[in-house]
Parts: C-alpha cells; structure tokens; sequence
C-alpha cells in the first residue's frame, strides 16, 4: 500500500440534543474526516475523534489537526507499507496523538478492505455482524427530563444505559433511575469526576447493583482504580487511561477494574483496538466499544471493530438519529428494535460517503501530498 494524498476536512455539525459529561457540554461538534487516496486512486475514509476542547483527553481539534497536518501525515504519504496494518508503525515515532493517527490510520483500512472488496469488519477479523447496542445519556437539566431520555431509548430497544454522572448528579438521580424502571441493565460514567476520598460515596452506589462504574477516578489513573476496586463490589470500567495495550496490560495486572470501554481513537486506531481486544480477551476482561459523538464515518468504523469476538457487552455505538438531523453517510446507522446493528456487507465500512453533505458543513480542509 502507498497512500499518495491525504485530505483533511474540519466539519461543523450540531448535534440534535446538547451532551454534558461531568467536564462540560457539546452543542456541537467540530469534526476532522480524513480521506486517504493511494497511488492507484483508490480512497479510504476516517474520522478523528477528539472533543472540541482538552476535556476529555489532551488532543482536541485544533491540536489534532495541526498535529495531523504537519507531523503524522507527511510520515505516511509516499511511503510504501505492506498493509493497513503497517500503518501505525509509519507514525510511532512521534508520540501520543493517538485519536489523530487513529483518524489516518482507520482510513486505510477502509481503503484496504475496499480494494479487496471485502466489508471492514470482516478484514478486521470481526466474527459477530449482528452487535449488541447501548446508550449514553447526558446528564440533564433535571430528572424528569432524564427519566424520558431513557423511556424512549429503552422504548427503542436499547439494550444498556449508560448515564453520566458527576457529584451534583449521582446518587439520587441513580435512586430515582431504579425507582422508575427496576433491574434494567444500568451503569454510570462520571469520566473522572470523583478521588478516594469520595470513597464513600462510590461505596454507597453499590446498592443499585450498576452493570458497572466507568471511569470513577483521575483520567489517567489507573493504581486508585485498583484500591477502590477492592473496596467496592461495582465492577469498575476503565476508559480514559487504556491508550494502549501496555496499559491495558498493566491495568489488568493491577486489577484497576474488571471492564474496559475500548474506542479506536483514544487507543490510535484498529491495529491498537485489535492488540487490546486480544490481551483483554485472553485474560478474562470484556471490552466493548465505545463513542465519541462521532460522525457516520467514525461510527461506522465502530460498528466493524465491535465485530471482533473480545467485545462481548452492548457499547455506546447507537443510531445516527439520536445524533444528527442527517448524517454524513446514507444509509444512516440504524438500531433494530432488539437494540441491534447489523455490519453491512459492502466493502470497507459499507457506507456510502455524502460528500455533498460534508461541503456544506466544511469550514476548512487541506490536503497532504
Ligand atoms: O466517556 O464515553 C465517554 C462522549 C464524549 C466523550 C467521552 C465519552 C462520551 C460518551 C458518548 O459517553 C458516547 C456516544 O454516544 O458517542
Ligand atoms: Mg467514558
């Protein structure tokens, strides 16, 4: 493989309904899509997954794509590599950055398994193409507006919810989930909201029985993860701190937790999401995927990973209606109403890219030859 161009695209794209974390809200979304080309003209599409601002790890857009431009795609255009796979090793030497080459690097793939003419999550070594879906649901103005978030995705057949919680919006807002509708699978991501010392706290969640607790403590802990989890009976999920499979490693080593949330981009791309699914696997720790308010195209590449046989739990890779008022793809992802999506079987990520519909939410783009 030899990609001759890389094109970077900045779109804007407002999401249906805002989304708060406990470090802060998105109205919208400042999105970079990544088309690669190689010498023979064929084209693959990636998406680069970071927020808006450093919240929820170091990159963000800005940084993403003056990392992208000037750093990691001149590493990869005209260069020769054996396949997709060989991708990241043309961009280790710099460090970090991972959502940015993870961007790059799942475009190749998708070009990849075009030219081959096979579907990506086959190429990827997928095995379910029917994958198990669950929702993430922001914290909100109040709780009975949280209350009918969850009614109608429940309603729509999603298997998992997942609410975010944060110290203003923790256990009587979990009380009142539980109160209205009993022993649905339920978990909390506060993405790092909380230290030991709210160790009681943490502690008192256990009566709700939560399928887990993701990302309790600092982003980039992974040693308090593994006191409090011998302390409290929740399985503990880790996200922000696996960005790779030597974390992964360690943090099964350590113990931190029981589960990690496994997303392409904070790990550098499938290559990485493959390392980690396998040790995970190995040694006993379900993963499943998870999401980034991405865009059709970053969706779809979570929708191939997901495949893999390690991603065994419902992950936050949803429809694109709960998203975008039209997405960037078409068909758009849809959910059945057993809470599914089915892998489709075109080549590569098996959706057909809108490109009128990028052009009009472009505000920059440049392309890398
Ligand atoms: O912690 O999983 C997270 C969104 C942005 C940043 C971090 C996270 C999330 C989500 C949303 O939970 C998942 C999605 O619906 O895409
Ligand atoms: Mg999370």
């Amino acid at each position: 493989m030899q990609i001759r161009s890389i094109e970077m695209t900045e779109i804007r794209l407002p999401l249906v309904h805002f989304f708060e974390t406990s470090f802060g809200r998105t109205y919208e979304r400042r999105i970079i899509l990544v088309r690669v080309e190689d010498t023979e003209g064929a084209e693959g599409w990636g998406e680069v997954t970071c927020g808006e601002g450093p919240g929820y790890s170091d990159e963000w857009t800005d940084s993403a794509w003056v990392t992208a431009e000037k750093i990691l795609a001149p590493m990869v255009v005209g260069k020769e590599v054996e396949n997709a796979t060989g991708v990241w090793s043309l961009m280790k030497w710099a460090r970090g950055h991972r959502m940015a080459k993870s961007g790059i690097e799942t475009a190749c793939w998708d070009l990849e398994a075009k030219k081959l003419g096979v579907p990506l999550w086959r190429h990827l070594g997928g095995v379910n193409q029917v994958i198990e879906c669950g929702v993430s649901i922001g914290i909100q103005d109040n709780v009975p507006q949280l209350l009918e978030k969850i009614r109608v995705e429940l309603e729509a057949g999603y298997k998992r919810i997942k609410i975010k919680i944060s110290p203003s919006w923790d256990y009587d807002v979990i009380k009142a989930v539980r109160a209205e509708f009993g022993d649905i699978l339920l978990m909390g991501d506060a993405n790092s909201a909380y230290t030991l010392d709210d160790i009681d706290l943490l502690k008192s969640l256990d009566e709700f029985e939560l399928m887990m607790l993701e990302q309790p403590l600092p982003y980039d802990d992974i040693i308090d993860h593994a006191k409090l989890q011998a302390q409290i009976k929740t399985p503990i999920c880790l996200d922000e701190p696996i960005k790779s499979p030597e974390d992964a490693r360690k943090a099964i080593e350590l113990k931190s937790g029981k589960i990690i949330n496994l997303k392409n981009g904070r790990v550098g791309g499938h290559t990485q999401s493959k390392l980690v699914e396998k040790i995970c696997r190995e040694n006993g720790i379900p993963v499943w995927c998870g999401g980034m308010l991405e865009s059709g195209i970053g969706r779809a590449h979570n929708i191939a990973i997901s495949t893999l046989e390690g991603y065994t739990m419902p992950g936050d890779v949803s429809a694109s209606k709960r998203y975008w008022h039209e997405d960037v793809i078409e068909p758009a992802v849809e959910v059945s109403p057993e809470g599914t999506i089915t892998a489709p079987d075109g080549p590569g990520i098996g959706f057909e890219i809108k490109r009128d519909r990028i052009e009009k939410a472009t505000v920059r783009s440049v392309v890398i030859k």
